[in-house]
């Protein structure tokens, strides 16, 4: 609880059983969070069954993909309000508190890995991803009205469960540029969104997204075409 408001924590895990189980342990210590999601997405390692000895509650996800995992595990979630992040070590369990102390003022509150101070030596945040998640996240403040956007692709985020009410339904997105698509109909719903720096360490287990230039550049490109898309229509 915090603040008299449960808390969800959501987990998208695909092949992450290396991570998963310190990952729920070090959200669960943060002494706020009433609930964890671990959202299995087709796993072939162990992480449903790593999962299984946490405290978290474990569901299957068939349909394959980033967004698919979240926008599943943002349906399960019961909490007032609703924190997602990753099971692979890369975010810090007491970071949720820095989520949580702008949630009084704000609907969303997403995390920003751009701040250098905080991204760590192992992390895997180069100047060409730091740069490109800079682009690509102002890009959409511009296109979309925002406020002050400095990072496109932090999963480590928080939305109140009343913000996310208007919204979710109009979700669509299944693959990895999923986080933009949150922002512009939350936007479009008039709700207010501040960002706040975040540690980003490194990642423990295989990389599947941004690990890859091919990866990177595609799911980039994906958030470009979803940004304008919506400006569009
Ligand atoms: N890529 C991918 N990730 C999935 C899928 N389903 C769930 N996930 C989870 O979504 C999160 C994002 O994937 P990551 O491989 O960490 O990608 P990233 O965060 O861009 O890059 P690194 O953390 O630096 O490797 C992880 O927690 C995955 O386990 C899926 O189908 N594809
Ligand atoms: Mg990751």
């Amino acid at each position: 609880m915090y603040a008299g408001k449960s808390v969800s924590v959501v987990l998208p895990a695909y092949n992450e059983e290396q991570y998963i189980r310190a990952a729920v342990d070090d959200f669960a210590a943060t002494g706020v969070v009433d609930e964890i999601i671990v959202v299995d997405n087709n796993s072939r390692d162990r992480t449903a069954e790593e999962a299984r000895l946490t405290v978290a509650r474990v569901v299957e996800e068939r349909a394959q993909g980033y967004g698919h995992a979240l926008r599943r595990g943002l349906r399960e979630a019961t909490g007032d309000v609703i924190i997602m992040a990753e099971p692979d070590g890369t975010f810090i369990g007491r970071d949720v508190l820095k989520l949580l102390a702008y949630s009084d003022d704000f609907d969303m509150v997403c995390g920003t890995r751009t701040t250098r101070e905080l991204v760590w030596e192992q992390a895997n945040m180069g100047w060409f991803l730091r740069i490109g998640n800079w682009v690509v996240a102002k890009m959409l403040q511009l296109l979309h009205d925002g406020p002050s956007l400095s990072d496109c692709g932090c999963t480590l985020r928080l939305t109140h469960r009343k913000a996310l009410d208007r919204f979710q339904a109009e979700l669509t997105v299944g693959g990895s540029h999923f986080l933009p698509e949150m922002v512009i109909l939350a936007l479009r719903k008039k709700l207010a969104i501040i960002e706040v720096p975040v540690n980003y360490r490194g990642r423990v287990g295989e990389s599947k997204i941004t690990g890859s230039l091919k990866g990177t550049l595609r799911t980039g490109f994906r958030m470009i075409v979803l940004i304008l898309r919506y400006r569009l229509s």
